[in-house]
């Protein structure tokens, strides 16, 4: 088979590549390791930003979210049991974020490719990648046990962190950058109205950092800080809700609406970068090349930016036979990235309980917290980080 650019993964950064670039007319084929019903089920990220939101509306899937999406102004912040609201809207001059799941941005982009008879292999076994160092380079893989194989000009690295493209780089060209966390989240997916439909919230309680967000006004996703060792089948879901409770403000405890987890899973905190993002032809994306921890709700986003920078930068090099946007790729991107990382480690740091830093550690937080919530350039500084710094921040 041939093609221009081989896609490896199907999460919403290959999708979206894949649709991007199908868009401007080049042609793409995605090898994905996983069934659709298993990449659908992985339960995810649920806030996009405006960037976001945009892209997927140039990718052509974008009445999902027009549609499904729940516009939000405002997040709020919990300590010392009181809720406080942070006008992100008001503080970034009518910035939005929209409350989205990834499972719906990942159904509307496989319908579409699906409807536009796009070539996708799921249940890919054994995928490698060839002579990415050469200017045709390849990808094979097994499907029922038979090898396949892909000759094109670029490869896309979209695999997720545990994903095979990012090894392909020789190690000592690859620099990382780590930082795991001594915590995970439980979270817990339940139909049932949200506690509070229009902002998310952020618990920093002495028990543990807990997360109110949703789906849709019948769908919540709630998450809570638990130990890395703790088990999903120790969280049964009466626990969880009591739990839950005891780590919101007495107002949204007392409104908390509880049912049967529909889904429950425990996920690891980790900041993680690879630079580059490029050798030869294989071009990484996404969390193929980075990790946010998921507190500033950075991760789909950072994914879907790199993907629009790659799209651009692959449609000059066929269109304009440039290649100063692929050379500029990497760099391009990681500005961006370090933001976000910087951001959902400070939210992090400030959110969470640290078993290292005791009392005085909670003291300081919730130092800055008093005082986050009454400075209007702190304030400022979270809301323009939360919907997400503009493409162009800093360039001027
Ligand atoms: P994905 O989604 O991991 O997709 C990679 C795909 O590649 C496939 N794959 C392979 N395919 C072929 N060959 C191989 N050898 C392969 N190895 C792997 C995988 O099966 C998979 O289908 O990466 P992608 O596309 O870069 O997307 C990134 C996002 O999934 C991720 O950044 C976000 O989910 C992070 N995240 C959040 N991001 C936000 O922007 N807003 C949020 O609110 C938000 N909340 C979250 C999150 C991540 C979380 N967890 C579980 C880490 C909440 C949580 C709890
Ligand atoms: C989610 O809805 O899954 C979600 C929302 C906000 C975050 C992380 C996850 O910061």
């Amino acid at each position: 088979m041939n093609t221009q650019v081989a896609i490896i993964g199907a999460g919403p950064a290959g999708l979206l590549l894949g649709a991007l670039l199908d868009k401007a007319g080049i042609e793409n084929i995605i090898v994905e390791r996983q069934t659709p019903e298993y990449v659908l089920g992985r339960i995810r990220a649920g806030i996009l930003e405006q960037v976001c939101v945009d892209l997927l509306r140039d990718a052509g899937v974008g009445s999902g979210v027009d549609m499904g999406g729940t516009v939000h102004h405002e997040i709020d912040l919990v300590f010392q049991n009181k809720r406080y609201p942070i006008a992100v809207s008001q503080l970034t001059g009518g910035k939005v974020v929209t409350a989205y799941g990834q499972t719906e941005v990942t159904q509307d982009l496989m319908t579409q490719r699906t409807q536009l008879g796009l070539t996708s292999f799921y249940s890919a076994d054994e995928v490698d990648l060839h002579d990415i160092e050469s200017k045709s380079p390849r990808v094979s893989f097994s499907i029922d046990g038979r090898r396949q194989e892909i000759s094109c000009a670029f490869i896309a690295g979209c695999d997720g962190f545990h994903g095979v493209s990012r090894k392909h780089i020789p190690s000592h060209l690859l620099k990382e950058f780590e930082r795991v966390y001594p915590f995970g989240w439980i979270g817990v997916l339940a139909d049932v109205p949200p506690v509070s439909p229009h902002a998310i919230v952020y618990a920093n309680s002495d028990r543990g950092f807990a997360l109110c967000s949703m789906r849709s006004m019948t769908r919540s996703r709630y998450y809570l800080q638990c130990p890395l060792t703790d088990q999903v089948s120790e969280w049964s879901d009466e626990r969880f809700w009591d739990e839950l409770k005891l780590r919101l403000d007495p107002e949204l405890s007392a409104k908390l609406i509880t049912g049967p987890s529909i889904e429950k899973s425990i996920a690891p905190l980790r900041s993680y970068v690879a630079e580059p993002m490029r050798h030869g032809q294989l071009f990484l994306a996404g969390d193929a090349a980075h990790i946010v921890p998921p507190t500033g709700a950075k991760g789909l986003n950072l994914a879907a930016t790199d993907v629009k920078y790659l799209s651009e930068a692959i449609t000059e090099f066929f269109k304009l036979n440039s290649s100063h946007g692929i050379d500029q790729y990497s760099a391009r991107c990681l500005k961006r990235i370090w933001r976000a990382e910087r951001f959902s480690w400070w939210l992090t740091s400030l959110m969470h309980r640290f078993p290292d830093t005791g009392e005085f550690g909670q003291k300081i937080q919730e130092a800055e917290l008093d005082y986050l919530v009454k400075s209007q350039a702190l304030s400022t500084s979270l809301a323009e980080n939360y919907v997400g710094l503009p493409l162009d921040f800093g360039d001027q």
